[in-house]
């Protein structure tokens, strides 16, 4: 469009527009010279020729409204209203930053501006980005969730499902494909066979615009009616904003994979002098005015850079602090951690299976506590989920708080955990444990992390429910793993598991209200089991292990469906007059090493069962910390008996050799109490 074409917006929000095109370059600029200076080290995105994107957006956010964005993202930082000393002071890794230096260039994030998101995960903003959006749209508050990311990102899994399920619940979103015509190393037409990345928007059945992103004027055209849309309950749309990138992937990276012609061209007009001249062409602005906010630019990074070069760095007190709420949690920390008390556990009692228990925890949190919802794949009546978790609850609670998803693990969890960064209580379910595999970067990259890459200035208190049919038979290999090692190797994730049905309820309940991510693993094994279970809000504790049996003769540490081979085996070996303390460790992290270690010093003999692999299973863990604290003490070395080193078999007798079981526990137990050290003395 030529310099004399009218622009779409008053004269004030034409120069508030260039302030901030100005801004965003100074930003930019002032960290590739820290870069190249060797003050600043770390990978660096620039994004120079997209500052027309976010900052013709910007006028027609709210201060409230959300946002959403990738490690290419200080345009969109600055755009927001992030204040530059803290930008500027996070990539220097200080105190003073956006996340304390804990987050870096990759990961800022200011609630106080709306910026929920930075992830330097490709496409795995947008799956968090439909959470915030949906817990706004429950609210009513009308917000909206501005979510960017690349060319690149279009073509990846989480982007497709998040599109997908905005356009299913009809969320207040604008997507904003920033296309810059490579990804990394590899130009749009060589990974896309589609023309425009705005024609798939008909696929996901929501409107799609295509705008040229060096144009103020038309990013904020198309912006302003998809806005407008998401604002009165038309749901989300697709933009792509077409801006060349003027330079290489990163900073200092090589440019020989772009088309040398186009990047001439679009180096000979960047968006930012072509904006300048049109406002001077309109007499919108004088040259004197745009020469002041060029100035103040300069002294805003000036004044930011000298902040951050005089601020501190984080002291080692903060490498603890914000991984959870608590830091006692933390295992490997000498505070040892301190459950709180059970609540109401004198409630009257009723008869449920576990089950029905599970049931029972969501149907009491949904009553008591609005800021509870729950998601997931076919849990709406009349099918109330596979196994029955959820029948009744969206008839009893209706189907805005239980919501049925498409299958789309990333996205459900991805909306989990948006949600909850927006205040909200998120319980989503996963069908089944192994399920968790496709949407780990989500649980592993996201849940886990957000609270410590933010310093603490966002939080995802999100439960996570997840069925393992480990030793119930036909089931084989894909939908019988317990994986609670691997999610306990991840910082920043609690790790549940129940045995009975009251601690179903009373442990879920705790995991609901819990201030961080928790994993719930309910064995299908004991899904089907009775047992008295307290009515009401129930809770037990996380990070207190049970005492089933009392016995001097050796330690049986389990948890999940291995309990009942566990308390199967001390009834055998019981009989030999060989007593054994059973223990349920119920959570893995937090870790009851109290408990542990007090049964331990009492019979000098631990014997860990679990479901999972016994290879790099939590046993080793387990092992590996009483041989550390109590080697003098023990009177054997610890003994494990955890699953086979297979993927779990489909026929019955190989699945019965692949698992523990009680007859496997009474020998480990005999050997253990025939240890040569403990006979000799
Ligand atoms: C899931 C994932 N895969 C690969 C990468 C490595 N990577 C970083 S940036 C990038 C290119 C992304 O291109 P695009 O989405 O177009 O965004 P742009 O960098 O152009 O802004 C890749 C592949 C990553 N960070 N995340």
């Amino acid at each position: 469009m030529g310099n004399g074409a009218a622009l779409p917006f008053t004269t004030q929000q034409a120069k508030d527009i260039y302030r901030l095109m100005v801004r965003i370059r100074a930003c930019d600029q002032r960290i590739q010279q820290g870069l190249a200076a060797g003050d600043l080290q770390f990978q660096y995105y620039p994004c120079g020729g997209q500052e027309a994107i976010p900052a013709a957006i910007a006028p027609l956010l709210r201060a409230d409204d959300y946002a959403v964005t990738t490690y290419r993202g200080i345009h969109d930082i600055v755009a927001k209203g992030t204040p530059m000393r803290e930008i500027i002071a996070e990539m220097y890794g200080r105190i003073t930053g956006t996340s304390k230096g804990k987050g870096g260039p990759m990961h800022l994030s200011d609630p106080k501006a709306g910026l929920m998101v930075t992830t330097g995960i490709v496409g795995a903003g947008a799956p968090i980005a439909n959470g915030l959006a949906l817990a706004e749209m429950l609210k009513g508050s009308g917000r909206i969730v501005l979510c960017s990311f690349g060319d690149g990102a279009a073509n990846i899994g989480a982007v497709h499902e998040a599109l997908n399920l905005a356009a299913l619940w009809q969320l207040p979103i604008l997507f904003v494909c920033q296309n810059n015509l490579y990804a990394e190393y590899t130009a749009f037409a060589a990974s896309t066979r589609v023309a425009t990345i705005a024609e798939r928007a008909a696929a996901y059945g929501m409107p799609g615009a295509r705008a040229n992103g060096t144009d103020p004027a038309a990013v904020y055209t198309a912006a302003k009616a998809a806005i407008a849309r998401a604002r009165a309950g038309g749901g989300p749309t697709l933009l792509e904003c077409v801006a060349h990138r003027l330079q290489g992937h990163a900073f200092g990276s090589e440019e020989a994979h772009m088309d040398q012609d186009a990047l001439k061209a679009a180096r000979a007009d960047p968006p930012i002098e072509k904006f300048r001249a049109r406002l001077l062409a309109q007499g919108i602005a004088s040259e004197a005015e745009l020469a002041a906010i060029e100035r103040e630019a300069q002294a805003e990074v000036d004044d930011a850079q000298a902040f951050a070069k005089d601020s501190a760095a984080p002291g080692a007190d903060e490498l603890y602090a914000d991984v959870f709420a608590d830091a006692s949690v933390i295992p490997d920390r000498d505070t040892p951690y301190a459950p709180g008390p059970e609540r109401a556990p004198q409630a009257p009692r009723r008869k449920l299976t576990f089950g029905q228990a599970v049931n029972d925890a969501l149907d009491v949190a949904l009553a008591s506590d609005p800021a509870t919802i729950l998601m997931g794949e076919d849990i709406v009546d009349p099918a109330g989920g596979i196994v029955k978790a959820t029948l009744g609850l969206s008839t009893r609670h209706g189907s805005a708080r239980v919501r049925a998803t498409p299958i789309s693990e990333q996205a459900i969890v991805g909306a989990a955990i948006g949600a909850a960064l927006a205040g909200l209580k998120p319980i989503a379910e996963i069908m089944v444990c192994d399920f968790a595999l496709v949407c780990m970067d989500q649980i592993a990259n996201h849940a886990a992390k957000l609270r410590y890459m933010s310093g603490g200035r966002t939080s995802v208190p999100v439960t996570l429910r997840m069925v393992t049919a480990g030793n119930v038979g036909s089931f084989g290999a894909q939908h019988s793993q317990s994986l609670e090692a691997m999610f306990a190797h991840v910082p920043g994730l609690k790790v549940v598991t129940a045995s009975t049905p009251a601690d179903a309820k009373g442990l879920l309940l705790s995991c609901i209200h819990d201030p961080d991510p928790c994993i719930f693993i309910e064995p299908m094994r004991c899904y089907f089991t009775p047992g008295e279970v307290p009515e009401g809000d129930y809770r037990i504790p996380l990070g207190r292990a049970a005492v089933r049996r009392e016995g001097r003769d050796l330690s049986i540490l389990s948890y999940s469906w291995t309990m009942d081979e566990a308390l199967a085996a001390a009834e055998t070996l019981a009989g030999d007059g060989i007593e054994a303390d059973v223990i349920d460790l119920r959570s893995i992290l937090p870790l009851d090493m109290a408990a542990v270690t007090a049964s331990a010093c009492k019979t000098g003999r631990v014997l860990i069962v679990h479901p999972a692999v016994e290879f790099c299973g939590f046993g080793a863990e387990l092992a590996a910390r009483l041989q550390e604290r109590l080697f003098g003490e023990l009177k054997a070395p610890v003994a494990r008996l955890g699953a086979r080193y297979t993927p779990i078999p489909f026929s019955q007798p190989l699945e019965a050799l692949h698992f523990p079981n009680a007859a496997g526990i009474v020998d480990k137990a005999r050997h253990l109490l025939a240890h040569p050290h403990a006979a000799g003395g």
